[in-house]
């Protein structure tokens, strides 16, 4: 077989590259091995070296562009007729942030995106429309701007829409994780949809009264309720607000959790709910997450400190942007903002790699 990796390049190196060295290295090449230390400076890098740009996809100038995709081709065809938001710095390798995968996804009146399941796991976040619902594991549910639905890994889903006009919803899927492991899978369902086994709202009934069913065990990672409705997540922030509570960097933000454990919803993607009171300037805020934002109400800015400068991102509603790895950055609101938000934190969490800095410190 070819070999793949390189001779290490002089960038990085440790010592000086003597010709006794450098025959060295040729050897050791042609045993499949390299020497650490040509190439430590570069494999573990005094602070995170970070392609993924700030970037904002603007919702009014795309829509156009994304409706079109529903003459080209019918959701059945496609499967899934989804447009995938490409970070600019991250050549075309489907990936938002390092991590994490995003797109939006069109359904029109009348169609269906036949059932299949995979190993990464999916969320979606309605953007726009009504009508529409996705079934997973064989329980139908409604979808509504703002709502947040978990299709978790290797779990039987399809889409389809028996209301009026186009339904849009933001995908976010952790592929790029998955793919990180080498576990991807995928497979079809034999037909178009999955039986109907469970009536609707039965995970909700289950799990998302406050009660939980006596006897009953639930020991999956991610959580048994797979719809949050907006409804409910949007009126517990403006009880909250109440309170006045608001953190210095993302004014009230609240993370979906999984019921049994109180912990997150999803287990390698955190999900969030912010609300931003009007004027709010927010104190700098550096995270190891890349994170993926989706405006629902309100306007406002981020101003991203990226290696190049600082970059101003103004969204409106239905925008969505994303504020990559460990770049310090400022959320400001005109008026009241909401925002959703997920990002790959509970994941760094759980490999003990997670870190911020609140302020400039
Ligand atoms: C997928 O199955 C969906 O089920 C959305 O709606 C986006 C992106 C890559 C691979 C599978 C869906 C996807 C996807």
């Amino acid at each position: 077989m070819a070999k793949t990796t390189e001779l290490p390049s002089s960038a990085g190196s440790a010592g000086a590259r003597t010709a006794e060295r450098e025959a060295y290295y040729a050897r050791i090449h042609e045993r499949d091995m390299s020497p650490l230390w040509e190439v430590n400076r570069r494999l573990v890098t005094p602070e995170p070296v970070i392609d993924s740009v700030p970037h904002l996809w603007d919702y009014d100038g795309l829509r156009d562009t994304l409706l079109e995709s529903g003459t080209l081709i019918t959701a059945k065809e496609a499967q899934r007729r989804v447009l995938i938001l490409e970070n600019p710095g991250l050549d075309g390798t489907h990936r938002i942030t390092e991590s994490l995968f995003a797109g939006l996804q069109l359904i029109m009146p009348g169609e269906i995106a036949p059932a299949h399941r995979h190993s990464p796991a999916a969320l979606r976040f309605i953007v726009e429309g009504e009508g529409a619902y996705t079934a997973v594991g064989g329980e139908k549910s409604s979808m509504k701007p703002g709502d947040f639905i978990i299709t978790p890994a290797w779990a039987w889903h399809d889409h389809g829409h028996d209301g009026d006009g186009p339904v849009v919803w933001l995908d976010g899927l952790d592929i790029p994780m998955v793919a990180a492991f080498g576990p991807l899978f995928f497979e079809m369902y034999p037909d178009d949809q999955a039986p109907e086994s469970v009536p609707p709202g039965d995970s909700q009934a289950r799990y998302g009264a406050n009660m939980r069913p006596v006897g009953e065990v639930w020991n999956r990672p991610e959580s048994p309720i797979f719809c949050y409705p907006y409804e409910r997540s949007r009126e517990a922030l403006e009880i909250m607000r109440r309170g006045a509570e608001w953190d210095p960097c993302a004014g009230l933000r609240m993370t979906y959790v999984n019921p049994t454990t109180g912990g997150s919803a999803m287990p390698t993607i955190s999900t969030f709910l912010q609300l931003l009171p009007k004027g709010f300037a927010g104190a700098t805020y550096r995270t190891t997450e890349g994170t993926v934002y989706a405006a629902t109400e309100g306007t406002g800015r981020v101003e991203v400190d990226a290696a190049e400068g600082t970059v101003t991102l103004a969204w409106k509603p239905r925008d969505i942007f994303c504020v990559p790895c460990w770049m310090p950055h400022r959320l400001i609101a005109d008026g009241d903002a909401v925002l959703f938000s997920f990002s790959d934190r509970v994941a760094q969490e759980k490999l003990g790699i997670w870190r911020e800095i609140r302020g400039n410190s």
